[in-house]
Parts: C-alpha cells; structure tokens; sequence
C-alpha cells in the first residue's frame, strides 16, 4: 500500500528570489503528489495563484507598537507555527532560508506539548550561511537553530561544505539541488523581442536577480562593454531589485542604447524564451537557481565559477565558467558564443538535458519527500 499523506507546513520568503521560488514550487508539487501544505508567511507566495487543492496560506499577522522602533516578525510567525501545527496536526515544518524563520521555528515547537511537535527541517539557501552566518549578530543563532532542527538540508555540495566551515553546527546536512519547473511561456519569442526592441541578428544577453552587491551588476556591465562587436547584443536585466543606483554606470559606460531593464516581473518565462545566452557575475553563489531558469529553456550560460555555480554549469559542456572574474574575460567568454550560434545551441541543448535529468522537478521532489519519511522515521 501507498504511504499515507503527510502534513507539511513551510515557511518561505514569499518575495522575487531564489529561495522563495523553490519553496514554493516545492509546495505546490508536494500538494500535487496528494500531501497537505500549508504555507505561513507574511504574504502569499508570489508564484502561488490560488488555493489549490491541498494548498493553503494562512498570513502572519505583524503588529505595530509604538515601544518597538524595528516591527518584529520573529515572533508573531512563531506563534503562527504553532498554531497552524497544532491545528493542522503538521508532520513536517519545512523551513526555507534559515534566518529568521528556523529560530521561529525552534520558538513554535517549544510552544507545543512534546508528543504534537512536528519534525522540523531547515534549508540553507546561500546567505543565511555565507553573509549572516559570518556576522556576530547572527552566527550564534544561526549555528542553534541549525543544531536544534531535526535535519538540515542545503542547496549545494558547496553550501554544505560552507556551512560546516564556516558555523560547525554539529549535525550532518544533506544536499538536495534546486529544480525549476517552468510555466508555459504566454507570449512567442518574436513578440516579446519585438516588444523589447531588440532586432533579429541581435544576441539577447539576460540578467535576472535581486542586483544585490553580491551579484556584482559593476562587472556584469563593465563585461558587456567590453564585448567588441557593440551591435551584435542586448543586455536585459530582470531586476529583482531597484535599478537607479547603476543608471549612471550605464551612461558612463556608452551602455544606454544595449541595456534593457524591466523591473518586478513575475512571468520570467517569456523573457527566458526570448533571450539567447545568460550572463552572470556573482562574487558567490549557493546555486544560482537563475542559471537553471535559463537551462530549462535550453539556453547556457557565461558565469563567474564561484561557489556551487560548477555543480550546476559544466564548463565548456553546458554553459562557460570564468574563474578569473575579469571583465575583459567575460566579455571574451561572450564574445566567442555571439558569434558561434551553433555552438550555443549545442550548449544549450545540453543545458535543457541537465536541467530535465540531474535537476527535474520528480527527481528533486522525491528526494525531498523520501527525505521527509527518513526524519520521520527516526526515533
Ligand atoms: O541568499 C540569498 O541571497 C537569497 C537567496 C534567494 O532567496 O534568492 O539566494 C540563494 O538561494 C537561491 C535558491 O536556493 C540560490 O540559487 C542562490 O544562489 C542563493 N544566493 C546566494 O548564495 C548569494
């Protein structure tokens, strides 16, 4: 007989960003293969429309009180956790991104009576270990709520590496990849290229983050102008982030004719269709789920080789890594795929391969589910 349903409560950023993205894509799978989740957060998940069946949000409330100069939102998600445990009799809490939300997390199981506690995982995702983890104000709790979990998963060998490097937290950490799962694309390729302005013979060079310092969008345009053939490309930068602050790099750089910049888009697919190659210069990377993204629509990448990027990116395979970091390297890495398309799509092809083999939605969901029946099973 078929393993019986299990509960499972996540908590996610629900903004544009990686980890949110994969949280819930997780949940609405994990509600497709017939479990019951309930996602807590401040907002619904972005990419989540409506409740479907098996699926559902329940918001956490944040006061305001005059005595709090900063609103707190540790302890009213706590108390969510725990009401929603209880009343939902969770088996699992799956929490994404350990900051705050495992120490909320440890905060809802104490409120519970020990036989109604459900079993807690934490996913590292990138920061919550390489930036908060290093600082003083974080670390410690970061390490306790890492050891108080009942399992730690990470996003990356690299991640999992970093993290006992860098908090020792004591626990083993299981690495379980991303996975992307496309929606279909709404618009044809020529359409959104048209709309973009961007003429057929024109390479179409996508960036897609939150444009935070570590994603070093300096050197992405300090790369592009470099590249020699300046009529051959565009640049679109998909901002999770406010762009204004790089507007005078681009005037500076004689960039304002080559770089596109659409702010807060929710539906990446039609502009993943319409872009030819991605391009990314991270200082550091758990994952860098935005390089999938571009894989699943068979297109490769030109990278920085930092952190779990060359879990994901096989040089010269399906997409090109530079261990330098150098703009001029980049913008040669670049350079030689805009004038070999067939080479591209040869990566390309690859990269869609990779991305529907090692990184596909069933396989990465069963890893999480078996993963979830091991815990459960412990004790
Ligand atoms: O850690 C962050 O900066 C936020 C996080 C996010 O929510 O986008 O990004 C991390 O998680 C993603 C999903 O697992 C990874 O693809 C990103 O590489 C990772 N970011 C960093 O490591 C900088």
């Amino acid at each position: 007989s078929s393993p019986r349903p299990l509960r499972i409560g996540i908590t996610c950023y629900p903004s544009v960003g990686g980890s949110g993205i994969l949280a819930s894509a997780l949940g609405e799978q994990l509600a497709r293969c017939g479990h019951e989740v309930h996602f807590i957060s401040y907002e619904r998940p972005f990419r989540i429309k409506l409740d479907g069946p098996n699926l559902f949000f329940h918001p956490v409330v944040i006061s305001d009180y005059d005595l709090f100069k900063h609103r707190d939102y540790t302890l009213p998600l706590s108390v969510k956790m725990a009401e929603v445990s209880r009343d939902h009799a969770l088996d699992i809490l799956h929490v994404h991104y350990a900051v705050p939300h495992a120490t909320a997390a440890i905060l809802a199981l104490e409120m519970l009576p020990e036989n109604r506690r459900p079993k807690l995982i934490t996913t590292l995702h990138g920061t919550d270990t390489t930036l908060l983890g290093r600082d003083p104000g974080y670390g410690p709790a970061v390490r306790h709520a890492l050891a108080r979990s009942d399992a730690v998963t990470a996003v990356s060998r690299f991640l999992e590496e970093e993290t006992h490097r860098v908090l020792g937290p004591g626990c083993p950490i299981e690495v379980i990849h991303n996975f992307f799962t496309p929606r279909p694309v709404a618009r044809p390729r020529e359409v959104v290229r048209k709309e973009l302005g961007v003429a057929p013979h024109e390479t179409l060079l996508l960036h897609l983050s939150n444009l935070r310092p570590i994603k070093r969008i300096d050197r992405l345009l300090e790369s592009v102008a470099l590249i020699r053939a300046r009529e051959s490309f565009r640049l679109l930068i998909l901002a999770g982030g406010d762009f204004s602050p790089f507007a005078a790099d681009v005037r500076r750089l004689g960039l304002a004719d080559r770089v596109i910049v659409r702010h807060h888009v929710f539906e990446i697919e039609d502009y993943l269709n319409a872009a030819d190659l991605g391009l990314f210069t991270s200082d550091s990377e758990s994952f860098c789920l935005s390089i999938l993204e571009a894989m699943a629509f068979g297109r490769p990448s030109v990278s920085t080789a930092v952190g779990g990027i060359p879990e994901v990116v096989d040089d010269g395979r399906n997409g090109l890594l530079v261990p330098s970091a150098e703009p001029a390297d980049l913008a040669r890495a670049v350079e030689s795929l805009i004038a070999d398309p067939a080479r591209r799509a040869q990566l390309g092809a690859a990269a869609r391969e990779k991305a529907q083999t090692v990184f596909s939605t069933e396989r990465i969901v069963a890893r999480y589910e078996s993963f979830y029946r091991q815990v459960l099973e412990r004790d």
